[in-house]
């Protein structure tokens, strides 16, 4: 007889945010195959491929121990024809022809490549790629036209690749929170992102800048950009104003998902002496550049909300950006409200529904609080 414990099904609630995804996976091997396929589709926008993807290793992330036979998966939810071959594939050979030969594939690598440059995007990735460009030489030699963002993120190619660790983070934490103490001593920073949700590295810092009174915070960016620029502290920035108007959307317009708010892309100089453990780890020494140096360049994101936003702002930006997408799915499939990272609008009732906390969002959205060492979908 076959030992029961080995056909049981694993049961899995069927949206990202009613399931509480710590970091840690049972499931690496076949979540990694996954997000590969997933991370291919979106390179060559097929976002909706890649969505499936993503859900699909989700919900393997969340089993509670490892798969080791197809029939444990029976029922479970997002789980498409596509993702089940590669999973069997998997289990029956200990790899996925399909993902080998993508990882290979000329036209992934260089998708890849060329998507690592700060302010390169799917498209013009595949632009250059139809152009003969597959790497970063091929790019330079090309004579194509860099814009700004695209220019400063191939100078710091090597650092931005190398991820950022927690230490990293923390000092660049420091720095920025004393850019934000000076300009305007009330104004409060959190660190978003995957530093919110306990991650020990990330490819970038995540910071969300509020004031406890309304209005306080217009024009707070501006004066922490010069302060950090005068200081020498930006390689790079783009500041984007806050494009956001409640009453120009109305009943009947809901908010759209695309962020509005006051919102700073940057790279980041870090110096050596700024990190407690130094900001060189073992890896990076790999470039006799970077070795010469005593800083390193670190994508940094920095996003300014009204206090009246913030709560909706603070779970808009911890992520994980699945986690974001199936809340945002619940809310309008299961709730018929739309939520962005602004605010909550119910559809039938026709107004907005103001909360101060994520805890207040959760209960609008009628779901257990997840909290955000949990929202790692
Ligand atoms: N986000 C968003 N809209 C965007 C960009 C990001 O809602 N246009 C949200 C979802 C992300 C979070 O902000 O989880 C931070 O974006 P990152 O790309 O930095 O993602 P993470 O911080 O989760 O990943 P990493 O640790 O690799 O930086
Ligand atoms: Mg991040």
């Amino acid at each position: 007889a076959v030992n029961d414990s080995e056909v049981t099904p694993f049961t899995v609630p069927s949206y990202a945010c009613q399931r509480r995804s710590t970091l840690e996976n049972h499931n690496a091997v076949l979540t990694d195959a996954l997000s590969l396929l997933a991370e291919n589709a979106e390179l060559s926008d097929e976002d909706g491929r890649g969505v499936a993807f993503r859900r699909a290793a989700a919900v393997l992330k969340a089993l509670p121990s490892a798969v080791t036979n197809m029939s444990q998966l029976t029922g479970l939810p997002c789980l498409g024809g596509h993702s089940l071959r590669v999973i069997k594939d998997i289990l029956e050979n200990g790899t996925s022809s399909e993902v080998e030969s993508t990882k290979e594939s000329e036209r992934f690598k260089a998708l890849k490549v060329l998507t690592g440059i700060f302010g390169v995007g799917s498209k013009t990735a595949d632009r250059w790629i139809r152009e003969g460009i597959h790497n970063l030489q091929q790019l330079r030699d090309s004579g194509q036209t860099l814009n700004r963002a695209q220019q400063a993120g191939l100078e710091h190619y090597d650092d931005i690749k190398q991820l950022v660790s927690l230490a990293e983070a923390e000092a660049i934490r420091g720095i920025v929170g004393r850019a934000v103490a000076s300009v305007s001593p009330e104004a409060q920073i959190v660190l978003t992102g995957g530093f919110r949700r306990g991650k020990q590295t990330g490819h970038d810092v995540d910071f969300l800048i509020t004031h406890p009174e309304e209005g306080s915070e217009v024009g707070l960016m501006p004066k922490l950009v010069s302060w950090l620029e005068s200081r020498g502290l930006l390689l790079y920035q783009k500041t984007t104003r806050n494009s956001y108007l409640e009453c120009s959307e109305g009943p009947g317009r809901p908010p759209s998902n695309i962020d509005r708010f006051e919102r700073c892309l940057s790279i980041f100089k870090l110096s050596a002496g700024q990190t407690g453990s130094g900001v060189q780890s073992e890896e990076t020494t790999a470039s006799p550049s970077a070795t010469e140096r005593r800083w390193r360049a670190v994508r940094v994101d920095l996003v300014v909300s009204p206090i009246s936003q913030f709560a909706f702002a603070l779970l808009g930006w911890t992520g994980s950006k699945l986690f974001e997408r199936e809340l945002r799915r619940w809310a309008g499939h299961e709730k018929g409200m739309s939520l962005s990272s602004h605010a909550l609008y119910d559809n039938k009732q026709g107004r907005y529904i103001r909360a101060s906390s994520e805890e207040e969002i959760f209960a609008h959205l009628g779901l257990e609080f997840i909290p955000p060492n949990e929202r790692n979908a």
